[in-house]
C-alpha cells in the first residue's frame, strides 16, 4: 500500500490547502482517482486535474481500489465504486477541525477510510455541530466504513501527538475514499 501510494506522491505532492476563507490547511493533501477533492479562495470541491501540475490525477492504486471495496461490502455496503481517494498527511500537531463530508453527489455511498502510521483521535459527532463528539483512537492499519445516517456527521480529527512510526516516520496518513460523482 505505502510503495503503491510512493508513485502517487512523486506525481502528486503533498500540498497545503487554502481554506475558502484563506486558511492554510495543517493537514497536507493529495489526491488519486478520477477526482480529487481540492480547496483553495473559490471553495471546496472535486476537480478531475490536479491545479498544481495541470495533470490528471493520478490512477487508483488497484490495491487502493480493492481494500476498500472489499471493506465497505463488510461494512454492510456492497457495490462500492469509488472514484477518489484523498490522501491527507498529519505531521505532530496537525488537526481537522469538525466537518461534514458534503461534496459529494450521491450521499448513498458509503466513505472508507484507511489510517496508516502514528495514532489519531477521531472525533465522531453527530447531525449538528453541537453534538458531543465521540473520541475513537484510529491504528496503524485501522479501516473505517461510514455511511447511511452516519454519513453526515460531523467528524475531525484532533491535533496529531508527536512520535515515530516504523512505517511512515513522523506522520500519520489516511486514505479517505468516497464516491464524488
Ligand atoms: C482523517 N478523515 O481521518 C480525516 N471523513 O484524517 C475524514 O475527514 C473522514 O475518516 C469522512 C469519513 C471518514 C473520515
Ligand atoms: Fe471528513
Amino acid at each position: 500500500m505505502i510503495a503503491a501510494l510512493e508513485a502517487v506522491i512523486a506525481a502528486a505532492p503533498f500540498r497545503h490547502m487554502l481554506t475558502p476563507g484563506g486558511r492554510r490547511m495543517s493537514v497536507a493533501m493529495t489526491n488519486c482517482g478520477r477526482n480529487g477533492w481540492v480547496t483553495d479562495r473559490s471553495g471546496y470541491r472535486y476537480t478531475g486535474c490536479d491545479p498544481m501540475t495541470q495533470n490528471p490525477w493520478p490512477q487508483m492504486p488497484a490495491a487502493v481500489f480493492n481494500l476498500a471495496a472489499r471493506a465497505a461490502g463488510a461494512g454492510g455496503f456492497p457495490g462500492f465504486t469509488p472514484d477518489t481517494c484523498l490522501i491527507n498527511r498529519y505531521r505532530p500537531g496537525a488537526q481537522l477541525t469538525l466537518h461534514q463530508d458534503k461534496d459529494e453527489c450521491d450521499f448513498s455511498a458509503p466513505i472508507v477510510s484507511v489510517s496508516l502510521g502514528l495514532s489519531a483521535v477521531f472525533l465522531f459527532g453527530g447531525l449538528h455541530r453541537r453534538d458531543r463528539p465521540r473520541r475513537i483512537r484510529m491504528h496503524n492499519g485501522d479501516v473505517a466504513v461510514w455511511g447511511g445516517t452516519a454519513r453526515l456527521a460531523y467528524h475531525g480529527i484532533a491535533p496529531l501527538a508527536d512520535g515515530d512510526h516504523p512505517l511512515t516516520g513522523r506522520c500519520r496518513i489516511n486514505l479517505t475514499l468516497r464516491k464524488a460523482t
